[in-house]
């Protein structure tokens, strides 16, 4: 069973979903998706593609059954008739949760056109690797990639593309062996802890350098030596301790609360509290 949130999760698994069909195996996928009027709040949903309803119609075509969980009084009854669908015919089904009925949360910025690239609506992970590989192949202009261990561990093995294409980008990764953004919505989810990884150690085996830095000094003495060095990539892990929070990401997190809280889009943890101060 693979659970996975709306979006940036079951768009990810379209591929493995549909090896399982071709395979016969019994998958069952479980995804959040939009709450009930949604799209009448005028705000798109993070990782959203054409409609609110394209996700669902992409696991219609590989998938053996699909159920929206969207009527707590027929949930059960539909589960059962999905379950026993993808038990009979030895495929994946799919479970979406609209998330009124559970927990989803996200956001989406502003972004200048500019020589920045970045992943401008949701801040998907794993973009940042591979989108400043794609900006030297096309521009020939060295790139500086911005990216924290989280989102590394996903695609960062890119950079082993780097030393046959003579492509040499400086990559400063945060590591906090954390999904902190994460954290500050879910203090108390262990899942956030990540394993530090030594990606210093791991640049070399990509065919790059690596450097591991704590101080500001160290990051500046690491940054001119990463900057006069051509035709190898220049990791700089910049070792950070878990549960520091950027202001910005403090102001984004406190501006996230201000605006669910203004659409009425509120968590249902959020909702429980507010019931049960208000039953005494
Ligand atoms: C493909 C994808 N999956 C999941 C998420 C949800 N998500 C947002 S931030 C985050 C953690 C980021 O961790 P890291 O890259 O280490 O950055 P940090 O917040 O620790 O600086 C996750 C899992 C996402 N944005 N993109
Ligand atoms: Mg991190």
């Amino acid at each position: 069973m693979a659970a996975v949130t709306y979006g940036a999760g079951a768009l990810n698994m379209v591929n493995a979903v549909a090896a399982a069909y071709a395979e016969k195996s019994p998958v069952v996928v479980l995804s959040g998706g939009p709450g009930k009027g949604e799209s009448a709040s005028g705000l798109l949903l993070h990782d959203q593609a054409k409609t609110l309803d394209s996700q669902a119609r992409m696991f219609e075509e590989i998938t053996c059954a699909q159920a929206r969980l969207d009527d707590a009084v027929r949930a059960s009854a539909e589960i059962a008739r999905v379950l026993d669908a993808c038990l009979a015919h030895s495929r994946p089904m799919y479970l979406e949760i609209p998330r009124d009925m559970g927990d989803c949360l996200f956001t989406a910025m502003d972004m200048e056109h500019a020589t920045l690239v970045a992943p401008g609506y949701y801040a998907t992970m794993g973009y940042g690797a591979p989108a400043g590989l794609g900006l030297q192949a096309s521009t020939g202009r060295r790139s500086l990639i911005l990216v924290g261990d989280g989102a590394f561990q996903m695609t960062g093995w890119e950079l082993g593309n780097c030393r046959r294409y003579g492509w040499d980008p400086i990559v400063p990764v945060f590591n906090n062996a954390s999904w902190e953004m994460l954290r500050t919505f879910q203090p108390e989810s262990g899942f956030n802890d990540l394993d530090e990884w030594d990606f210093a150690t791991l640049a070399r085996g990509l065919g790059g350098d690596g450097m591991r830095v704590r101080t500001r000094r160290e990051l500046r003495d690491a940054l001119a030596r990463a900057v006069a060095i051509r035709g190898r990539f220049q990791l700089i892990e910049i070792m950070i301790p878990r549960g520091v929070l950027s202001p910005t990401l403090e102001r984004s997190v406190a501006g996230v609360k201000r605006l669910t809280a203004r659409v009425g889009l509120e968590t249902s943890g959020a909702k429980d509290a507010r019931e049960s101060a208000r039953s005494g």
